[in-house]
C-alpha cells in the first residue's frame, strides 16, 4: 500500500535515522523498531550496505521502510528500486524535487531557510525536514520560520535527543522528529533498541520539557 507523506509522518512520533554497515543486522533492528511501535524507518545511503538493508528491511511486517541521504534522481531509483515508501534528503535540488514528484513517492527535503521552504512551495511541497535541526538555530528558528509559512509541516532532525523530542513535538508545525539514538552505535541489541523505541513511540509534546 503506498502512504501519503502526511500518512508516513503520522505513523509514529520518531523516525529513526539508521546508518547501518552491515546487511545481517538489518532484520533484528527492523524486527526491534517495530516491535517497540516505531515503524517507518529512514535508512540513509551511506553505507554501502545500505541498499540492501533497504530490501532486507522492507520484508518485515509492519515497517515502512524509507531511504535518507537522498541525494540526486539516480540514488532516488535506486532506493525505489529496493523498495523505500518513502525518501528523505539532506537539502532540497531542483532535480531531486522534480524527480519525487514525478515517481509520487512521499518525499521529506531538508530545509534549513525559508528561502529553501518557499522553493519547495512553489514544487507542491508541503511536508519538510529541518535540517540540522538544533544547530539551524533549534526550536526558536523553526518557530519563527513556521510563522510566515504557516501551510507546511516539519520533521526536525539532527540533534534531536529522547529528552529535547517533547519540546519540539509540542508545536502544531512539527509532525515528528527523526533521530539516531534510538539505535545506538556499536554491536546491535535487540532488546534494548526495542526498548528505547518503545520509550520513543510514546513521546508526546510538552512545553514543560
Ligand atoms: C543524521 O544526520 O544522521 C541525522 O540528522 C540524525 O542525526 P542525529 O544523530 O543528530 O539524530
Ligand atoms: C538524511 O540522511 O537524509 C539527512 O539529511 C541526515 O539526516
Amino acid at each position: 500500500m503506498s502512504l501519503s507523506v502526511e500518512q508516513v509522518m503520522a505513523l509514529a512520533p520518531v523516525i529513526p535515522v539508521l546508518v547501518v554497515e552491515r546487511v545481517e543486522d538489518a532484520l533484528p533492528i527492523a524486527q526491534a523498531l517495530v516491535k517497540g511501535g516505531l515503524p517507518a524507518l529512514e535508512v540513509t545511503l551511506r553505507t554501502p550496505a545500505a541498499l540492501d538493508v533497504i530490501r532486507e528491511m522492507a520484508k518485515v511486517e509492519g515497517a515502512v521502510v524509507g531511504a535518507g541521504t537522498v541525494l540526486n534522481p539516480r540514488q532516488l531509483d535506486a532506493a525505489m528500486e529496493a523498495g523505500a515508501r518513502f525518501i528523505v534528503s539532506p537539502g532540497l535540488t531542483d532535480p531531486l524535487g522534480r524527480a519525487a514528484i514525478a515517481a509520487n513517492i512521499p518525499f521529506l527535503p531538508g530545509t534549513a531557510t525559508a528561502g529553501d521552504i518557499m522553493r519547495g512551495m512553489d514544487m507542491g511541497l508541503t511536508h519538510f525536514k529541518f535540517f540540522p535541526a538544533e544547530t539551524s538555530g533549534g526550536l526558536p528558528a523553526l518557530k519563527a520560520l513556521a510563522a510566515p509559512l504557516q501551510e507546511s509541516r516539519f520533521c526536525p532532525t539532527g540533534g534531536i535527543t529522547a529528552e529535547s523530542a517533547p519540546r519540539w513535538l509540542a508545536e502544531p508545525f512539527v509532525q515528528c522528529v527523526g533521530g539516531s539514538w534510538v539505535v545506538p552505535k556499536g554491536p546491535i541489541d535487540p532488546a534494548r533498541i526495542e526498548a528505547l523505541a518503545r520509550e520513543a513511540a510514546a513521546l508526546t509534546g510538552n512545553k514543560l520539557c
